[in-house]
């Protein structure tokens, strides 16, 4: 499987975030990419290419020009109203408040995002652009023929929304890999979400369409961020009416559990007549997950992946979460393994 991966990853290193009442350093950190590339090449899965450059139009077929140009030019504003640390929003427009866009720069980061988790530094527009044409460098490449591809994205994508970014998330790389197979001309797509974490940014992108099926499997919100969307009865909306599937699971879950969740949404996949699957793999449901709190185990992705394969649809796998460092390496590229173990045994 071809694997695509920037370095340009390094230049975004967000310093903290607050968890626990507590200010750590943030768990999305650039080690992250590093450790899964590492055991891309260890393993042999095959060539690691650097992205080509598509440009900004096809992330703007995803996000809106305003969002694009505000994150863009953010860092100079910071910089050029004497900002020296990471610029974090902290005033959100919620209820009993105006959803318009201040003047200020911190105002209209709050009116940009939806939490305080998604820092931007210096680097943080180059690592994120670049991030977008991993993506969707791995999508051409599907489209030019490979079975599959792996999109070696960070910062990860699917908390972003079309003019919103929080949860460590920025460019949502998997909606815009997704939005490119129709620019490109395929009919339907589907989309898989694994992430420990419920996709609300992908979810909303598509909700109200029907050419997109959204699946998400994750920690129920009930409980876990991002606690206001990824509910079983968000199933769609208008023309999008029965094209979104959430699976939210209870802490603890393991394999048994989770692999049932894993059947129901590969079955709406197959009934979905979608011609290519895109994969948002997180592999924060990792047993040993600093932030997470589900229980599988690093054999479990193996099985995922041999899952997967068996939709027999071309599929692109786009990087998300996991912040057990030293195992998202071994956890992420077992995963792409078990899926191409399975297909040799699909088609000897
Ligand atoms: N700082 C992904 O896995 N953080 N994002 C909760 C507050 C939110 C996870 C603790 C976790 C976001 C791509
Ligand atoms: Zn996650």
């Amino acid at each position: 499987m071809l694997t695509f991966y920037s370095d340009d990853h390094h230049l975004h290193h967000g310093r903290c975030e607050l968890i626990d009442g507590r200010l750590m350093p943030c768990f999305e950190m650039p080690s992250r990419a590093d450790h899964v590339v590492q055991r891309v090449r260890s393993r042999a899965l095959g060539e690691v290419r650097e992205p080509q450059d598509h440009g900004r139009q096809p992330i703007e077929r995803v996000h809106s020009t305003e969002y694009l140009d505000f994150f863009q030019g953010a860092w100079a504003r910071w910089q050029a109203s004497g900002g020296e640390g990471d610029i974090l929003p902290f005033t959100w427009p919620a209820r009993s408040l105006r959803a318009i866009k201040p003047t200020h720069l911190l105002g209209e980061l709050g009116y940009y995002s939806f939490d305080g988790g998604a820092p931007i530094t210096a680097g943080t527009w180059q690592a994120a652009y670049s991030a977008a044409q991993v993506a969707l460098s791995a999508q051409a490449a599907i489209e030019a023929g490979a079975h599959s591809a792996f999109a070696l994205c960070r910062p990860p994508g699917h908390h972003a929304a079309s003019d919103v970014m929080g949860g460590y998330c920025y460019l949502n790389n998997a909606a815009i890999a997704a939005q490119a197979f129709l620019d490109q001309g395929r009919s339907r797509v589907a989309i898989l979400d694994v992430d420990y974490h419920h996709g609300n940014g992908t979810q909303a992108i598509f909700y109200s369409r029907s050419d997109v099926l959204f699946a998400s499997i994750h920690g129920h919100p009930e409980f876990e961020f991002p606690f206001f969307l990824g509910y079983a009865d968000e199933t769609g909306e208008g023309a999008g009416e029965g094209f979104n599937y959430n699976y939210p699971l209870a802490a603890g879950s393991a394999w048994e559990v989770w692999s049932q969740a894993l059947e129901q949404a590969c079955q709406r996949i197959t009934a979905s007549d979608a011609q290519v699957l895109v994969i948002s793999l997180g592999v924060d449901t990792f047993m040993l997950d600093p932030i997470s709190q589900f229980k599988l185990d690093s054999p479990d992705y193996l099985k995922m992946g041999a899952r997967i394969a068996a939709l027999g649809l071309p599929t692109l796998f786009v990087m998300e979460g996991g912040y057990a460092v030293e195992e998202i390496g071994v956890n992420a590229v077992n995963v792409l393994e078990g899926f191409e173990r399975a297909l040799k045994e699909l088609h000897p």
